[in-house]
């Protein structure tokens, strides 16, 4: 773990989310005064409280030990001299990147500042966002960045429900526009972080790492969801190959096809890059195909099912489908891009009656448990491997003379399925 700091410096961190917050109890635990600002009143109640608005390992653990001061306030900016930047940077229905919220805290920022201050973006953010969006910001309100102010990029890697990799022991990468903010940031990560802390060259370099990494995942995943896709028509279970393949030990990195790829980051970072390219003429037109492949997986596992009733004589129109599932990933509470919405939407527009049950959005569910969805189901298709479903019991499903399974995670037994008579349909397998 890093040495604590004895300096009693203070920071800011705006944006209390799953970012933010464990970024702010990990500040705090290594001797730091917090501050925390946020926009939502009910959030920062809960904070204030000593629970956790997010259920997360590390944050139900360390949250009740640290003292965060915490506010819907804007000037406790003025009281720290690191401000952390941990808001959202989403794309909107065109798939466009939404800067807003990140402007609007580089605003609040610039009418807080005090001299002297680390100003440090770890939203995800594509290269140039810093010097053309963020700079100005501050240039434009008679701030000049090296002197009054210093701005480093240290790109957030949370991985949520992670149980081994968190706040404390995952490497970052850091980039400032000068050598000073390099060193203050690069000191500060240093004091709160047990891992490598890599310097980059530019704050560009930094910008566009975590582009890279995330649309690594992309595009990998891009490639088993196509494969997956060809072997269905081939009779080749994907899975079994893409096991083969992980065999091999070295070169090989294994990714799963599935019904959708969903989260705030992999299905968005992507785009940061494609459109900035743009700007820049250039047309990353294999980002592009990756995305198309992964956005078509919701209503591809959608046709899978239709198919599997038809062979038995059935069609979705007057199937009733219960849903296992909506977020995003398994044992984590986020709906963010998750596929879930659109399979339900696709299977509406078939005709389907469609029941949903997720046990992390009780009340967005229709029913309390797996076995009442059962009971009103013909058809069941699993969208996110929680753990709980995939310990249903196969003869459950018999029980209730469920007729076709789609384990849209891949994440089921299905020789034990088909043992029961019941037909099981995976993503490629
Ligand atoms: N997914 C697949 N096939 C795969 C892996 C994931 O279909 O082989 C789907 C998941 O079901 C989910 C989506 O993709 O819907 C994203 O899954 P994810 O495991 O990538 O989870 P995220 O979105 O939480 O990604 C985070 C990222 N962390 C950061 O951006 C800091 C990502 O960089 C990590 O690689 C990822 O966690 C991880 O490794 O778990």
């Amino acid at each position: 773990m890093g040495a604590k700091n004895k300096s009693n410096k203070s920071v800011c961190v705006i944006g209390l989310g799953y970012v933010g917050l464990p970024l702010a109890v990990q500040c705090d635990l290594k001797g730091y005064n917090v501050y925390g600002l946020d926009n939502d009143e009910k959030k920062i109640k809960k904070i204030n409280s000593g629970k956790s608005p997010i259920k997360e390992k590390f944050l139900n653990e360390n949250l009740p030990k640290v003292n965060l001061k915490v506010s819907t306030n804007s000037k406790i900016i003025r009281k720290s001299d690191i401000v952390l930047v941990c808001v959202p940077t989403p794309i909107d229905k065109n798939f466009y990147p939404n800067l807003d919220p990140i402007k609007k805290a580089a605003g609040v920022i610039v009418k807080n500042l005090k001299k002297g201050q680390l100003v440090i973006i770890e939203s995800t953010i594509n290269p140039g966002v810093c010097e053309e969006v963020i700079e100005p910001i501050f240039r434009e309100a008679g701030y000049k960045v090296g002197k009054d102010y210093y701005l480093a990029h240290c790109p957030e890697r949370i991985n949520p429900g992670d149980p081994k990799w968190n706040i404390t022991n995952i490497p970052r990468v850091v980039g400032s526009l000068n050598k000073k903010g390099l060193a203050m940031a690069l000191k500060f990560y240093r004091n709160i972080i047990g891992a490598e802390i890599y310097p980059m060259k530019s704050i560009r370099e930094a910008e566009a790492v975590k582009i890279v990494e995330n649309s690594f995942r992309d595009i990998n995943i891009a490639f088993v969801n196509e494969l997956a896709k060809s072997f269905d028509r081939m009779g080749i279970d994907a899975v079994d190959v893409i096991k083969g393949a992980s065999t091999k030990p070295f070169a090989f990195m294994p990714h799963w096809p599935s019904c959708g790829v969903g989260g705030h980051c992999i299905p968005v970072d992507p785009y940061y890059l494609i459109e900035r390219a743009k700007l820049s003429g250039f047309d990353h037109e294999f980002l592009k195909i990756a995305r198309k492949v992964n956005n078509s997986m919701p209503e591809y596992a959608v046709e899978l099912l239709q198919d599997a009733l038809n062979e038995i004589k059935l069609s979705l129109n007057g199937t009733t489908v219960g849903i296992l599932g909506l977020s995003y990933k398994a044992d984590v509470d986020d709906l963010r891009e998750t596929p879930a919405f659109k399979i339900i939407e696709k299977l509406k527009n078939y005709g389907a009656k469609v029941f949903v049950l997720d046990p992390y959005f009780p009340k967005m569910s229709d029913v309390k448990n797996p076995e009442a969805l059962l009971k009103k189901s013909d058809a069941i298709m699993l969208v996110t491997d929680h753990k709980e479903f995939k310990e249903i019991n196969p003869e459950v499903f018999k029980k209730h003379k469920i007729k076709i399974i789609l384990d849209g995670k891949n994440c089921m037994d299905k020789k034990k399925i088909e043992k029961f008579g019941i037909v099981y349909k995976g993503i490629g397998r």
